[in-house]
């Protein structure tokens, strides 16, 4: 189909907000599902434009809001090799999204053609997919007019977890190359996944039932289905959570990001000691992990955990393969307990690098070792092989038996993980297969290091776009001055930390604080939101 732009500026979706203000965030678009149907179009466009300018390239659109509340939505666009946009475009997606007539957003998408010098005529595939939220179905039509008005060839790949679909775009853009990423369907992302775990497990006896917390969202189908493809007698699984039709079930009092921010199992879940729990968050790309410890306490295994726990277990099996000229780095940001850091820096003796959050920054940092490990606390992450990595873990032929075992281990991680993303499914196989590797339970797991108490508080202002941050989010350079104040608080706690930012996801700031004990991670936590809240025109009850 050839591009049309009169059809495009003619068939504009208008915004439902007169002055609302779009930005592409951490993860996309993110706001209520009201507005969006206009951003949904022009999305649509943006891909149409990205896939020519990469020569017909399969480029995918992902609609989900993941762990935000059932009533948001949002959007965000995945690369060829199925990362996230290039932040380059990201300015275009803003541009795009905040053109609120026809004519403007003909200029817009004028001066994308200009300055990337795309031939309009080179075909343009986007595939797209989307998650639970009853909002999907209307906003996946305001998308599908824009790719019917852009003339792109268009496939809907339906329901799916978003790691999902970043496996679709790298499969569908890798087919029948020597860097083949698997069959571009659900079931071939089962089959590798599976496969590759039943390998990495052989001959291991099978750990006590895993129950998996699905935060009432798509991650509860697509794991039932999948556990059609693993035997009984590797893999044993209790799906929870799995409410994917009654409304206002999505994401509320369950889920990653409910037990990672507060610390505690969903109301819903009761745990007994020697039980194995995880938590998946709304559109399964975060997982953390927990338990009860003897005396009853709850225990989190969060992001932090599961990098410490992949880093030691690969750089072990490289080392046993003979092969530790690969070496492996770990990536974080700076919610990364002080702890885990430690343990990463001083045990495991690993290079640690710290970007600002959202996967993107992580994704392109770990790409710089051999084996890049990267986890944010809350659960999302990855690990990704360079190519000379994988090619030496498949060229190496083992010199001693001992070298054997090693070796297939490492074959079947580089299939087990999800490269393209972070991932609940993959990253859950990835844990279950180090720990029946190792014969752990979490509790051994967790022995590691211990976390320092930490809080993270959300305040509202009425303008967060006001928090600008340096040093990888670790310090404020706007508000003038709050960081002095927020200083001199620290220096009053043992081992305190504290930092501020804007969220990319939610109109909120964030406040996180940790130290030597709970009661002083507690205060520094409610004293710095106090401050910020003072400071930066606090909305609604002060902390
Ligand atoms: C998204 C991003 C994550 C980020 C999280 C919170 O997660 O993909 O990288 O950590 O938002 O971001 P913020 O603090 O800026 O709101 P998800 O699971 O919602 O896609």
């Amino acid at each position: 189909m050839s591009f049309d732009k009169e059809a495009i500026k003619n068939n504009i979706i208008f915004h439902e907000k007169e002055d609302f203000k779009y930005t592409y965030g951490t993860a996309g678009f993110r706001s209520k599902a009201d507005v969006l149907g206009s951003v949904m179009y022009k999305v649509a466009v943006l891909a149409t434009l990205r896939s020519k300018k990469l020569c017909g390239a399969t480029i995918g659109v992902m609609i989900t809001a993941s762990h935000n509340p059932e009533e948001d939505n949002g959007v965000k666009l995945v690369d060829p090799r199925g990362e996230m946009l290039e932040q380059a475009w990201e300015v275009y997606a803003t541009k795009l999204a905040n053109a609120k007539d026809g004519e403007t957003l003909g200029q817009v998408v004028d001066e994308i053609i200009a300055q990337n010098k795309i031939d309009v005529e080179t075909p343009a595939k986007v595939i797209y997919a989307y998650d639970t939220r009853p909002s999907c179905p209307h906003l996946v039509k305001c998308l599908e007019s824009g790719l019917k008005a852009a003339g792109a060839k268009e496939t809907n790949f339906g329901l799916k977890t978003t790691p999902m679909l970043h496996y679709l775009v790298r499969c569908l853009n890798t087919d029948g190359t020597n860097d083949a990423y698997g069959e571009p369907t659900e079931e071939g992302y089962y089959k590798k996944l599976t496969s590759a775990f039943s390998s990495a497990v052989k001959g291991k006896t099978r750990l006590s039932t895993l129950h998996v917390d699905c935060a009432n969202g798509v991650g509860a189908p697509k794991l039932r289905e999948m556990m059609k493809y693993i035997s009984s007698d590797v893999l044993s699984v209790e799906i929870l959570n799995d409410d994917i039709t009654t409304l206002g079930k999505l994401n509320s009092n369950c889920g990653a990001d409910y037990v990672k921010t507060n610390q505690r199992v969903p109301p819903n879940v009761s745990i007994a000691v020697g039980d194995r729990y995880c938590s998946f968050d709304g559109d399964a790309d975060r997982i953390v992990f927990y338990y009860a410890a003897e005396n009853g306490s709850f225990r989190l295994l969060d992001g932090d955990k599961i990098a410490g726990l992949a880093a030691a277990f690969i750089a072990e099996l490289v080392k046993e393969a003979g092969i530790d000229s690969i070496k492996v780095g770990v990536v974080q940001t700076a919610y990364a307990n002080g702890s885990s850091t430690n343990y990463l820096t001083n045990n495991l003796k690993v290079p640690v690098s710290c970007v600002s959050t959202g996967v993107k920054h992580l994704h392109h940092e770990a790409e710089k070792y051999d084996v890049g490990v990267y986890f944010e606390a809350n659960g999302h992450g990855t690990v990704l092989f360079s190519p000379a990595a994988l090619n030496t873990i498949k060229a190496t032929e083992a010199k001693t038996p001992a070298q054997k075992l090693p070796l297939t281990q490492l074959i079947a991680l580089t299939e087990l993980i999800n490269q393209t993303v972070g991932d609940a499914i993959s990253d859950m196989l990835l844990v279950e297969a180090i720990l029946t590797n190792r014969q752990w339970s979490f509790g051994e797991w967790d022995q590691a290091y211990t976390d320092l108490p930490n809080r993270l508080v959300k305040v509202v202002v009425s303008d967060r776009h006001i928090f600008k941050t340096t040093n990888a989010e670790r310090q404020l350079v706007e508000p003038a001055g709050l960081q002095n104040e927020i200083d001199a608080l620290v220096a009053k706690y043992t081992n305190g930390r504290s930092f501020v930012r804007a969220s990319g996801t939610e109109d909120a700031v964030r406040v996180y604080a940790e130290a030597a004990t709970r009661a002083e991670t507690d205060d520094l936590a409610f004293k710095v939101a106090q401050l910020v809240y003072d400071r930066a025109g606090g909305v609604g009850a002060r902390p």
